[in-house]
């Protein structure tokens, strides 16, 4: 398993929360997604590589932005 964390930013509500967590989800390999709203944290943890760009592409889809981090 590995865990990778990325900063989105524009959620303000649970909604938000939801959209970007079910896109992220798809990702071939997403075991697992935490979202934290206040801070825009986005934790990702999967069973095979997941690329910062696969995670751009479903943050955008989402109508959210991905921070460099
Ligand atoms: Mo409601 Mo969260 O429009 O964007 S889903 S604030």
């Amino acid at each position: 398993m590995a865990e990778s964390t990325y900063t989105v930013t524009g959620m303000t509500c649970g909604h938000c929360v939801s959209s970007v967590t079910e896109e992220i989800s798809q990702i071939g390999g997403v075991q697992k997604v935490d979202v934290e709203l206040a801070s825009g944290k986005v934790t990702v943890t999967s069973d095979q590589p997941v690329t910062q760009d696969d995670v751009r592409a479903a943050v955008t889809e989402a109508g959210y932005t991905l921070v460099a981090s």
